[in-house]
């Protein structure tokens, strides 16, 4: 395949003015018909050229004209080619698709009977030829012809009617953020003015069925479209906003303007078929989407290189607002946890990539956590450098220079460095370099001084050959001996490779609290004692330090434990009671307290000390670990258990959802001492799916659970969000020796449709997020994850590149896993027309 380099951007020669699009529908042979007026771009450098290249892909050209007059244009697999007159010109086409075959849910496919879009990145290419690259921006109008009762497109409507309808989307778009709907669904309606008066239509579309799984959703698209007026001033700018659930989705959801298409599991909920998290994430992925409106669809991305500009700033928007619609603290651990579990992990292997790649060979393999995630956290240390007052004049900024563009990170840039006088030159090099920075501490104290001296250090890699020293935010405060904070959050920025900085005037040597809040996405190396990060666990007043406290107490003692066959560390089990019992703290965040590094983060940091992970020591090590959270705490965990039961009518808010998470993780420890009786009782008494789930994945590990998982498959086999759950669970609790054994039995399940990615990611998933289960000795974890892999490549590249990232880590294990791995990951490469998604992932991974 061939690779693409940022380096290579030229703007198109050609402008497209106005695009007109008319559907007529049918599964198997829907015709397309265009219209699109161009224009010579004044920003091409090359002047007019006499040939235009219209990417296209699985189209049946029917006709096509210039002007009027029947052309006959030169056609690949790409697209075609055309002679073309110099000045402005028209240009018509008619092309045949078929939606019913098209099982890549790329471009317009079919789900469950209703016909829908996903074009991000380049799917409109196979709706029809067109210049697919999001600078050309253009104003489309779209007729829909079919036997449906509804017909969407971006947009406001112009005709509406059964089997037929007009829309006219005023804000010019690129290509991947167009959309169309159609299909029998029902309409949950809400209504939202704006602070400037404009009344909006709110719609979110279900199937039938699915009505009573709509009024969260529609909630959160209200709290959402009011955040973001009050927070960034950004009004919703449309009569109409619609979102519509489908069944068969590739990603979470997708912004198209006024039409957001979401993932069925991204927006359906209800107190019966949704665990807290659910509620949470979709209210998040909603706001996401939301917040796109502005971060990526008025201001949009020059090229796919540039995609962190929009999704990283849209990630970081959306943890805002779930920050303020929830509990900051508990917000900024979880987005922690999830960074470093996938980010980090990413750039410690051969997918690294910097948050703006410089190549590509296919863009669908770019939506990583590194540009999503990590490019939040580079927007978070912006935030952080400039300041609360500075960043929303940067980002006023940015909204009002480039409005109706398609702009670049030197784009973004540069507002901050107009708007606050900084030089960013240093700072970019986030966005250049891939890997995560290392920061090593060394205290000195002396005379009333304590001396803190950091030096980072960037691994070379693929990418980044020679590595060098980035700007980094370091939040740090002082704690002093009797647990008060001597000395409060100060911002100490290092530019240098080795830096120190001082803080004078103390009387005793205090314990210093760094990195308060991750203000930097390092590893921090930090040598504490036992003593010293007890001491902050007890006291630390940052939350996210104090939490951060007991996680490497925690990980370190777990290091021990497979190091060298040693007890849990009796420190941080003390640590853990004080902290757990203390009525004053949130719920919630004692839940996170109780939870340990994945094993697959602890797998992360063996390998950074230079040691050769054993997923068998270490899940081992773990359960040892958890049988010990569970003696030492066993006096508490009924009382915990029965003061965080909640009595009032469900809601799924943070104080609810918090209560939950303790009385569940409570539950989880309970279920080690008492054989799963507890579990029982609360699996059989439960009114939601939180208690029900969590009820059942304790009765499970307590090897009581068969029964229950029987009922819950006669209880939810209607329901495929829940039976999602049912296979997950299933391969999440199996012994390490049984997953693959549990998901090859899943998989001759009548219910395992393989072509639905959520049913495929809820087996697959799964099965290489168990960490011991997937890298048994045995290699069956990797075999049967091949084979399937195998079988939907020709099906869905999109899912099983993403999918082969389950490989990603191969090289920090022993010699017979990593040739287990790389026989599978050759076997897959040897695969005849094995699709360029999945070469590419394959590929890096190898090398
Ligand atoms: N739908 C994906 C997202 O919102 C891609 N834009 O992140
Ligand atoms: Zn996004």
């Amino acid at each position: 395949p061939e690779t693409i380099y940022l380096s290579d951007y030229t703007a198109f020669p050609w402008t497209a003015k106005s695009v007109d699009l008319h559907f007529t529908l049918d599964p198997h042979a829907t015709r397309v018909r265009s219209c699109i007026r161009f224009e010579p771009n004044p920003a091409s450098p090359n002047g007019p050229e006499s040939e235009m290249f219209l990417h296209g892909e699985k189209l049946k050209l029917i006709h096509a004209k210039i002007d009027g007059a029947p052309v006959t244009p030169t056609l690949t697999n790409e697209g075609l080619t055309i002679a073309v007159p110099s000045g402005s010109f028209t240009w018509e086409a008619e092309v045949e698709i078929d939606p019913a075959n098209n099982t890549a849910l790329e471009g317009l496919y079919m789900s469950g009977g209703m016909y829908c879009t996903q074009c991000e990145a380049e799917g409109f290419r196979k709706i029809t030829y067109y210049p697919d690259r999001p600078d050309v921006m253009s104003v489309f109008s779209v007729t829909i012809d079919g036997p449906h009762p509804v017909l969407l497109s971006n947009g406001n409507p112009v005709v509406t009617s059964d089997n037929h309808a007009q829309w006219h989307d005023p804000w010019p778009k690129p290509a991947y953020l167009f959309a169309l709907v159609a299909g029998d669904l029902i309409a949950h309606s809400g209504q939202f003015t704006t602070r400037s008066g404009r009344d909006v239509t709110l719609n979110l579309y279900v199937r039938p069925g699915d009505e009573g799984k709509c009024a969260f959703g529609m909630q959160a698209l209200k709290d959402s479209m009011k955040w973001d007026e009050d927070v960034y001033g950004r009004e919703y700018d449309l009569d109409l906003f619609n979102i519509v659930a489908v069944d068969d989705f590739n990603m979470g959801a997708m912004e198209n303007k006024g039409l957001n298409i979401f993932n069925s599991s991204a927006v359906l909920a209800s107190q019966e078929t949704s665990t807290d998290l659910n509620f949470e994430r979709i209210e998040a992925i909603i706001a996401h989407e939301y917040f796109h409106n502005w971060t990526g669809n008025r201001i949009t991305c020059r090229d796919w290189f540039q995609l962190c500009l929009k999704e990283g700033l849209t990630v970081f928007r959306d943890s805002q607002f779930t920050a303020d619609m929830r509990s900051e603290p508990v917000k900024r651990i979880g987005d922690v946890i999830d960074l470093r579990g996938r980010q980090f992990a990413e750039d410690q292997g051969p997918l690294a990539h910097p948050v703006r790649p410089e190549s590509f060979q296919e863009i669908n393999n770019f939506y990583t956590a590194t540009i999503y995630e990590k490019g939040a956290e580079v927007i978070r240390m912006l935030k952080t450098l400039v300041g609360d007052q500075a960043y929303r004049e940067a980002l006023d900024l940015y909204f009002e220079r480039h409005d109706g563009d398609a702009a670049t990170i030197e784009d973004w840039l540069q507002v901050f460095e107009d708007t606050t006088g900084r030089d960013l030159s240093q700072f970019k090099r986030w966005y250049s370099q891939a890997g995560t920075p290392r920061v090593a501490v060394n205290e000195a104290w002396a005379d009333g001084t304590l001396t803190l001296t950091f030096t980072q250090t960037l691994a070379p890699s693929a990418t980044t050959a020679d590595p060098q020293p980035q700007v980094i935010p370091l939040a740090v405060g002082l704690i002093g001996k009797d647990g008060r904070e001597v000395a409060s959050t100060q911002v100490l920025e290092m530019t240098q490779a080795s830096q120190s900085f001082a803080f004078e005037g103390l009387t005793e040597a205090p314990v210093a609290s760094i990195l308060r809040g991750f203000s930097a996405p390092v590893v921090l190396d930090h040598p504490l004692s036992d003593a010293q990060r007890a001491h902050l666990l007890a006291h630390d007043t940052d939350p996210f330090n104090r939490w951060e406290a007991g996680r490497n107490l925690a990980q370190a003692s777990l290091l021990d434990m497979i190091r060298t066959g040693v007890k849990p560390n009796a420190a941080y089990l003390a640590g853990l009671k004080t902290v757990v019992t203390d009525a004053t703290l949130d719920p919630a965040y004692r839940a996170l307290m109780m939870g340990l590094p994945s094993h697959s983060d602890l797998a992360t940091a063996l390998h950074d000390a230079g040691d050769i992970p054993d997923p068998e020591a270490i899940h081992t090590a773990v359960e040892t670990m958890r049988t010990a959270q569970a003696t030492d705490l066993a006096e508490h965990l009924e009382e915990l258990y029965a003061a965080h039961q909640v009595s009032e009518a469900y809601q799924p808010d943070a104080a609810q959802s918090g209560a939950r998470a303790l009385a569940n993780a409570a539950l989880s420890l309970l279920s080690r001492n008492d054989g799963g009786a507890l579990a029982q009782q609360q699996y059989a008494s439960a009114d939601n799916m939180t208690q029900q789930l969590s009820a059942l994945g304790a009765a499970i590990r307590a090897g009581v659970g068969a029964p229950m998982l029987e009922q819950f498959q006669q209880q939810w086999r209607d329901d495929r969000l829940v039976m999602d759950k049912w296979f997950a669970l299933q391969v999440v609790q199996a012994k390490p020796e049984d997953a693959a054994a549990t998901a090859k039995a899943l998989t001759e399940h009548a219910d395992f449709n393989w072509k639905n990615p959520n049913r495929f990611r809820a087996v697959f998933g799964s099965l290489a997020m168990h960490h011991a289960g997937f890298h048994h000795g045995s290699g069956d974890g990797y075999r049967l994850l091949a084979d399937w892999l195998i079988k939907l490549d020709p099906v869905n590249p999109q899912t099983t590149a993403r999918m082969c990232s389950a490989f990603q880590t191969w090289k920090r294990y022993d010699p017979a896993r990593q040739s287990l791995i790389l026989e599978q990951v050759n076997q897959i490469l040897t695969k005849p027309d094995l699709s360029r998604d999945t070469t590419e992932m394959l590929t890096r991974i190898a090398e």
